[in-house]
């Protein structure tokens, strides 16, 4: 055994049986100098209590976080850090960025704790932290695998791969949610350390150098906002603007992969690697609330307006490419070679806030709703165990699993390359306060989930059975002199309709219904018509020609195989969407809405190409079939079979 590097006293937290009430959620811009139109609601001001979300955040939250930590000692992620610690022998294991896994597990373990207070939680983050502040470098450099593996005279040597500053913006994160809901000072105390660091080493005259994957530049800023030391934000700006100046090319890299190409101020588009490239984009976007700057949250938004028409999927999932996890060309989307990797899914969604923050646009409240259920949500198991890395369109009948993230194989419980799971259990732990937002005078309802929310002008209660149901009923519990009410009304929702106490209010789709003056007592309903859609591609998508995508309420739709006895890839939709039957099933899936659409089987013919009208070419007879669809979200989660969005539409 070698000698431990620290005799750090163990880390304790603060922990109580119940958390701080009124904890910033994620993430909390500053006052005053931040400008910003929303501000966010704390943990205990936000609480979703029941419905869709809490059941997901439950099953997360009771399986998956648990077998997170367990996972993190299979795969050998807190050997590392005791390698590193001198408390074990031996080398270090997996990935550059092994400890990032860590950190997102331990900010999905705080963030829990501070929606239900589980007192199972603190000790488990007390005793990682323990760790980390044994393996922590005397000058606040941690790195388990840079240290072991590579050596203390190699630091910062290799920044395009080595995750040094990606790891540390996710310790970043997880002290700042830490901090937030247990007060713990010990792991705040680990990230700062870290953060001073890097602030004596980077900059101008000093290290000039980027890391290849960003989220350190939200997590300074963070940092900034949680410590209000400025020399984070002032770091984290430096990081933003260096990136597109040539510095990974320097390295012999490939700046496009990198977001290094084109200057974050100057750049028009999303492009490379697609969780580096948001992850970029949403601390610019932290940048320009904490520094009032117009003119780059402008380009900011225009940037995600470019991603959204010609490089999301339909699902909003990003990053179409396997090659390099990258976002393709514009309208690059092919369905069954889709990546859209969920974690890219969730830096969309996060990058979604902090413009509806920044903006209070309610289109980026849409996205968020959008991206959750449709891109987000399909990375995990209803049971909260397992997890898609990939989420494609479509899965061919026969389809090989042929390497470990291949979709091929269904949701599965961890990866050698684990960066989605404990990204998607911090992604529901810390959902509640991306669902409302307020001030001394308004109070905005941006998700509908049934719970509580609370800012300084009124208190609301929510009922609904949303995504089910179009229906959400809010109660009016408190409220100050003239306190406003602002209900998002989703774009897709036409002939919405909004009432106080039964009196009617305008109810525009794609923009915020606002009740003025709400009194304690009143009830407001909004009604969102669940009739079914069919959407149609750009014709510049050729995957997805002569297709549709089946939606209902805010979810997209598919067809398993275990639901429909013809081979998917022989059927297509007849007749229009008014035909669609929803049903709500308990017994299924957890309970989901399915749609019963009206189809037909034509058998495909044996020969893969053939001239056009010739008998070769004719497909066998047709029959009417009805095909059901549940929810894409819920796929996999019986007998995987084939399955797929994009159904060929006859006329
Ligand atoms: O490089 C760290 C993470 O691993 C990325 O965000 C994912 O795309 C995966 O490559
Ligand atoms: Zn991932």
């Amino acid at each position: 055994m070698t000698t431990p590097r620290t005799t750090a006293p163990a880390a304790t937290s603060t922990a109580s049986a119940t958390p701080p009430p009124g904890q910033p959620g994620v993430p909390n811009p500053t006052a005053p100098c931040a400008s910003t139109p929303l501000t966010p609601l704390g943990q205990g001001e936000a609480r979703i209590t029941g419905g869709f979300w809490a059941e997901r955040q439950a099953a997360v939250a009771a399986h998956g976080i648990p077998l997170g930590h367990q996972r993190l000692e299979d795969a050998k992620n807190l050997d590392n850090l005791r390698v590193l610690a001198g408390l074990r022998e031996g080398d270090v294991i997996g990935m550059d960025f092994q400890d990032s896994d860590i950190y997102k597990w331990l900010e999905a373990a705080a963030w829990e704790y501070g929606r239900t207070g589980d007192a199972s939680l603190p000790p488990l983050i007390d005793s990682v932290t323990h760790l980390l502040e044994q393996a922590q470098g005397d000058d606040g450099y941690l790195d388990s695998v840079v240290e072991v593996r590579h050596g203390a005279e190699n630091r910062y040597s290799n920044l395009p791969w080595s995750h040094e500053l990606y790891c540390a913006g996710h310790l970043m994160q997880a002290a700042v949610a830490a901090h937030r809901t247990l007060r713990h000072a010990p792991l705040l105390r680990v990230a700062t350390r870290f953060a001073d660091h890097l602030v004596a080493t980077f900059g101008p005259g000093k290290l000039e150098q980027i890391d290849g994957h960003p989220v350190i530049e939200m997590a300074l800023v963070e940092l900034y906002r949680e410590t209000g030391t400025r020399a984070y934000l002032d770091l984290a700006r430096y990081f933003i603007d260096a990136h597109g100046t040539g510095i990974i090319e320097a390295h012999g890299k490939n700046a496009w992969y990198f977001s290094d190409r084109v200057p974050v101020r100057e750049h028009t588009t999303v492009e490379g690697h697609a969780v580096r490239a948001v992850y970029l984009t949403a601390g610019a976007t932290d940048l320009a609330i904490e520094e009032s700057d117009p003119a780059l949250l402008a380009h900011l938004e225009a940037q995600f307006e470019r991603m959204v028409a010609t490089r999301q999927y339909v699902s909003g999932g990003i990053g179409s490419r396997w090659d390099w996890e990258a976002f393709g060309d514009d309208y690059e989307l092919p369905t069954d070679r889709g990546y859209a990797e969920s974690c890219a899914a969730i830096g969309s969604v996060q990058w979604a806030w902090r413009l509806l923050l920044a903006t209070g646009k309610a289109t980026y409240a849409d996205h968020i709703e959008h991206v959750m259920f449709n891109a987000v949500m399909p990375g995990v198991s209803l049971a909260g165990t397992e997890y898609f890395y990939v989420n494609p369109l479509q899965l061919r009948t026969g389809a090989l699993a042929d390497e470990n993230r291949s979709p091929a194989h269904g949701r599965r419980g961890w990866f050698d390359c684990a960066c989605c799971p404990p990204n998607l259990m911090r992604t529901l732990a810390s959902l509640d306060t991306m669902a409302a937002t307020g001030s001394d005078t308004t109070l905005d309802l941006h998700q509908y989930a049934p719970g509580s929310y609370r800012s300084a002008a009124a208190s609301i209660t929510v009922e609904t059975q949303y995504p089910w149901d179009g229906t959400v009923t809010i109660t009016v519990e408190e409220a100050r002199d003239g306190a406003s009410l602002r209900v998002r009304v989703p774009a897709w929702a036409g002939g919405a309709t909004l009432t106080v106490d039964g009196t009617p209010l305008p109810a525009v789709p794609g923009v915020y219904a606002e009740a003025r003056g709400v009194r304690a007592g009143q009830v407001l309903t909004l009604t969102l018509p669940f009739a079914t859609r069919y959407l149609v591609a750009h014709p510049a998508i050729d995957a997805s020609r002569g297709c549709v995508a089946v939606f209902h309420g805010p979810l997209l739709y598919a067809l398993e195989a275990v639901d429909n006895e013809a081979t998917l890839e022989e059927v297509s939709l007849v007749g229009g969407p008014d035909a669609a039957v929803a049903a709500y099933r308990p017994d299924l899936l957890v309970g989901v809405t399915t749609l019963t659409l009206p189809g037909r089987h034509r058998p495909a013919p044996a020969a893969p190409y053939a001239e056009e009208g010739s008998a070769a070419a004719a497909r066998g007879e047709a029959r009417d079939v009805s095909l059901v669809a549940v929810p894409y979200f819920a796929w996999a989660n019986r007998d995987l079979g084939a399955m797929r969005v994009w159904i060929p539409r006859e006329a």
